[in-house]
C-alpha cells in the first residue's frame, strides 16, 4: 500500500498507543457470568472447576505471551500485567485487546471439557476486555489491591444475601479487625463489616446444606444456632464504635479511660473465632470438608507469576538431558497483594515493574 493512493486511509487509524512510562494492565471479565454459571450449575458459591478453567486459560495466555509477567484474578475476570517496557505490538490498546480476550476466550471453550467433564458446554462464553495504563508501580499495587479487595467483598455480598434477614437489619457490614481504622456510617445504618473468612465459611456451609437437601430456611436455621452468640460479638464492637465515636466529638474522655476500645473489640473477635471452629466442625462431619483446605484461593483469588527453570529440551544420543533456563507460569498462589510483605517477597516482579 506505501505510496498508492489507498494510502492515505492509514490516517484514520484510531491512534491508541498506551505511551511509555504507564504500565500495561489489561483486565478480562465474563460478560453475563451469573446467567452462564446459572445455566452450567456452577457451585454456590465458589465452584473449583470454574476457577481452574479460568486460571488454566490466564496460564495458557501467560506461556503465549512471554511479556505478561504477573496475572491475578477471580471469580470470572483476570488481570494481566505486562513488563514496564513491553513493546507488544507497539503497546497499541486495541491490538492488545483484541489478541488477548480471543485467546483468552478460545482456550476456555477448548479447555473447557477437561474441567467439566459431565458438564456440556451450554452456551457460548464470551469475555470483554479494558486497558488500565498504570502510570507508577504505587498505582498498580493500588489496583490490584483494589481488584482482591473486590474479590473479598463478593464474597461478602453472597453471605449479605442470607444473613442480612436474620441478623443484619441494622448492622450491615462488620469487620472487627478494621472497624477501628475506618468507621464508617450509612444514611440509616451504623456498616460494620464482617471477617471475610468467616463470611465464605458461612456460604460455604449455606449452600453445602442445601446441596444436600435442605431448604433455604431449613440451612438458615441450622446455622442461625451457630451464629447466636456472634450476635453479642456484634454488639461489644457496636458499643465500642459508639464510645469511640463519641470520643471524636470530646464527649465521655473520662469513659474512654476506663474501657478500652481494643479489648471490646478483640473480645468480639474472639467470640466470633470460636464459632467459626463449630462451623468448620459442621462442615467436616458432614460433608467432609476441610476448610482451611479451600479457603485461600476463594478469599484471595489467584496470583500467577513466571519464574527461571531448567527445562530438559531434548536428550543427546548417549541419554543426558539437554537443559535450559526457561521462564515458565508458576502454579497459583493465593496471597495478599494488597500488603508489603507480598511485594518484598518478590523482588523480581518488583524488578520488571518498577
Ligand atoms: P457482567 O460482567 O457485567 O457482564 O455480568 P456478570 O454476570 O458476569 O457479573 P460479574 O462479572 O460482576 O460477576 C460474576 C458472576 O459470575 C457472579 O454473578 C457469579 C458468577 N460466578 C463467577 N464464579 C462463580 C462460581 O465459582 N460459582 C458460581 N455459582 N457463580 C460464579
Ligand atoms: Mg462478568
Ligand atoms: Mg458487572
Ligand atoms: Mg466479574
Amino acid at each position: 500500500m506505501a505510496n498508492s493512493k489507498y494510502e492515505y486511509v492509514k490516517s484514520f487509524e484510531a491512534q491508541d498507543k498506551i505511551m511509555l512510562p504507564n504500565l500495561i494492565v489489561a483486565r478480562i471479565d465474563g460478560r453475563n457470568f451469573r446467567r452462564f454459571s446459572e445455566i452450567h450449575q456452577f457451585e454456590k458459591p465458589n465452584d473449583r472447576r470454574a476457577l481452574k478453567l479460568m486460571k488454566a486459560c490466564a496460564a495458557a495466555l501467560m506461556e503465549d505471551y512471554p511479556d505478561i509477567v504477573f496475572s491475578y484474578g477471580f471469580s470470572d475476570e483476570y488481570s494481566f500485567i505486562f513488563k514496564k517496557d513491553s513493546k507488544f505490538y507497539q503497546r497499541r490498546e486495541s491490538k492488545i485487546l483484541s489478541l488477548l480476550v480471543s485467546f483468552f476466550t478460545a482456550v476456555y471453550t477448548m479447555k473447557w471439557k477437561e474441567f467439566f467433564q459431565q458438564q456440556d458446554l451450554l452456551c457460548v462464553p464470551s469475555f470483554r476486555a479494558q486497558v488500565i495504563s498504570c502510570p507508577t508501580l504505587e498505582v498498580l499495587q493500588t489496583y490490584l489491591a483494589w481488584r482482591q479487595n473486590n474479590c473479598n467483598y463478593l464474597q461478602l455480598c453472597c453471605y449479605m444475601e442470607h444473613m442480612y434477614p436474620y441478623y443484619f437489619r441494622d448492622l450491615i457490614k462488620f469487620s472487627v479487625k478494621d472497624w477501628q481504622k475506618k468507621p464508617r456510617v450509612g444514611k440509616q445504618e451504623i456498616i460494620v463489616r464482617t471477617k471475610v473468612s468467616s463470611v465464605l465459611q458461612f456460604d460455604t456451609c449455606f449452600w453445602k446444606l442445601v446441596e444436600s437437601g435442605k431448604n433455604e430456611s431449613e440451612a438458615h436455621e441450622i446455622l442461625k444456632v451457630l451464629f447466636t452468640v456472634s450476635k453479642h460479638a456484634f454488639i461489644f464492637a457496636l458499643f465500642a464504635w459508639i464510645i469511640r465515636r463519641l470520643s471524636y466529638v470530646g464527649f465521655c474522655d473520662h469513659l474512654l479511660c476506663s474501657i478500652s476500645v481494643k479489648r471490646l473489640a478483640r473480645w468480639g473477635y474472639y467470640l466470633i473465632g470460636t464459632q467459626k471452629q463449630e462451623r468448620n466442625e459442621l462442615l467436616f462431619q458432614q460433608f467432609g470438608i476441610n476448610y482451611k483446605n479451600i479457603h485461600a484461593m476463594f478469599r484471595q483469588g489467584t496470583c500467577l507469576f513466571k519464574a527461571q527453570v531448567e527445562d530438559v529440551i531434548k536428550y543427546k544420543e548417549n541419554g543426558d538431558p539437554v537443559k535450559r533456563l526457561r521462564r515458565k507460569v508458576m502454579k497459583e498462589r493465593s496471597e495478599n497483594i494488597a500488603s508489603k510483605n507480598f511485594w518484598n517477597q518478590h523482588p523480581s516482579l518488583v524488578k520488571e515493574l518498577g
